[in-house]
């Protein structure tokens, strides 16, 4: 008897015929730097971003959807394990040489998505660490990394493009890697004559403005060292192209099966170098070029999936890792050129800020022929996939694992009458101790470090000091301009005592 239910169970998981029906391909797009109000559909008008407003209009447009932190790294982090990032040390924004930040025995999302019989891949940034304690061996395997935590197939940036080096990872290697040249990645100069953004400035393409004067490659200075691995180098220009094609590649391949695709672009880090058809075409500069990029990249995803009849069998969520920045450490002109144009819409603060502008973010929706299109003023965060995913598959999720993250899947689904979160925990950069709490209307922000970024200019003296506690009514004040933290001291207490809570006992739930 218990024989035959194992071989029952056995046929149901691996039966190309169930998942078909059941078990939907989810494709997760991750823009990078993108702000609330820099597409079309979420109120731009300096630009104008069609694919990514198709999208919208054939979902379900949400006006409160987040990211869980303000920058890349842990936002990555908790999508891919469930669990705020700042609960561990060591997960904020990654170096070139960090090992794998999330340990291999952690139970992720392509954990789960695999065990409910998904093929899974990666394609894009990374910025997530590669390697054991000593960090990656760029000329031998680049292990632990993607496939250790879940991911059959990786196609990598493997850390940010503002950061060394310019090469693709493909599974476990530098891809097109001459042993004869081998690479060598660091934080200190390797030789005296060394070119670099401060000794050679005068010979760069896009100049720094902080940081980012280490090694040039392709005219454009980086943060850290390297050389060799000449072969390998990439093309700022040709990142965009790239990761379409490999994706469009690995879903032609894997159209049989359900598949997870994790599409993590890295349009609108700096160094923004857009392809040169891109150039140029908006008035704002590289950054708003950028902005176009990617939504070509959303058009031909989304045109792939038409083409191979797969758009009412795929979830489609869009959204980004965190807020915008204007200058990120390179004169591209991005503030000069902005005019109008707002980058977080309505709200403060961008990148690196606990304020709404942080991790408020495009968040959208689509599976045709099951979601209704239509707009979501529900509370739902980047950190929320994995528990939905789980209930969307249902696949059991390990005790312990996956703390954070609830199942909001009516919601992402736009269905009547579904609950979004009560309330959520906004951080900015690893355990650099400044958080937001949202909780109905109201906000708090907690400065443990009592300073706290501006939008324009994210270098170190813009660090402006800030009261450790301040308590906003978005409704009244999306803005967040009005500190009412005096007029409401029992709201304040309350939410104080909440997040002091969610945050000692290590879970949400
Ligand atoms: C900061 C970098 C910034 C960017 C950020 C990571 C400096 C002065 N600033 O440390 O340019 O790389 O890290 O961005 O070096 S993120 O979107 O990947 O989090
Ligand atoms: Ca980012």
């Amino acid at each position: 008897m218990r024989f035959l239910l194992i071989l029952l169970s056995l046929l149901i998981t691996s039966s190309p015929f169930v998942f078909a029906q059941t078990k939907p391909n989810i494709i997760v797009i991750m823009a990078d730097d993108l702000g609330y109000g820099d597409l079309s559909c979420y109120g731009a008008t300096a630009l104008h971003t069609p694919n990514i407003d198709r999208l919208a209009a054939e979902g379900q447009r949400f006006t409160r959807g987040y990211s869980s932190a303000s920058t890349c790294t842990p936002t990555r982090y908790s999508f891919l394990t469930g669990t705020y990032a700042f609960r561990e040390k060591g997960k904020g924004i990654a170096a070139p040489n960090s090992p794998l930040i999330i340990p291999a025995h952690t139970f992720t999302l392509p954990d789960l998505l695999k065990r409910a019989g998904y093929q899974t891949a990666v394609i894009g940034k990374w910025h997530l660490g590669l390697g054991d304690k000593n960090g990656p061996d760029w000329n031998g395997l680049l292990k632990p990394g993607p496939r250790e935590i879940g991911f059959d197939y990786n196609f990598l940036l493997p850390t940010t493009n503002d950061r060394v080096p310019q090469v693709y990872v493909e599974n476990q290697r530098v891809l097109n890697l001459d042993p004869k040249d081998p690479l060598w990645v660091g934080m200190k100069k390797p030789s005296p004559d060394h070119p670099t953004g401060k000794s050679h400035r005068d010979s760069l393409k896009m100049n720094w403005s902080h940081g980012h004067n280490g090694t040039i490659h392709n005219g454009i200075s980086r943060i850290g060292f390297y050389t060799g691995g000449h072969a390998a180098r990439f093309r700022d220009e040709d990142l965009g192209d790239k990761w379409v094609e490999k994706s469009i590649q690995w879903i032609e391949a894997n159209q049989k099966d359900p598949f997870f695709l994790f599409f993590a672009s890295h349009d609108l880090h700096v160094p923004r170098m857009p392809h040169e058809r891109f150039q140029g075409k908006t008035a704002l500069g590289f950054r708003g070029d950028a902005i176009i990029e990617l939504d070509w990249a959303v058009g031909e995803l989304m045109n792939t999936l038409d083409r191979l009849q797969l758009a009412e069998n795929t979830l489609v969520i869009f959204c980004s890792d965190n807020g915008p920045v204007m200058d990120d450490g390179y004169q591209d002109y991005a503030l000069a050129k902005v005019g109008d144009h707002r980058a977080s819409g309505r709200y403060s603060g961008g990148k690196y800020s606990v304020y709404e502008g942080g991790t408020r973010t495009p968040f959208i929706t689509r599976w045709k022929g099951e979601i209704q299109p239509g707009i979501s003023d529900k509370l739902v965060c980047t950190i929320d996939l994995f528990a939905s995913f789980a209930e969307l598959t249902q696949t059991p999720i390990p005790t312990n694992a996956c703390r954070d993250s609830f199942n909001l899947l009516p919601a992402l689904l736009g269905q009547d009458k579904a609950q979004g979160r009560k309330s959520l925990i906004q951080q900015d950069n690893g355990n650099a101790g400044n958080f937001g709490y949202l909780s109905g209307k109201w906000k708090l922000q907690r400065h443990d470090k009592k300073r706290t970024r501006n939008l324009q200019v994210a270098k170190a003296l813009s660090n402006t000091p800030v009261p450790k506690f301040q308590l906003y009514d978005l409704t009244d004040d999306p803005e967040e301009k009005k500190n009412i933290i005096k007029q409401h001291p029992d709201i304040a207490e309350r939410l104080k005592t909440e997040l002091a809570t969610l945050i000692k006992t290590g879970t949400s739930h």
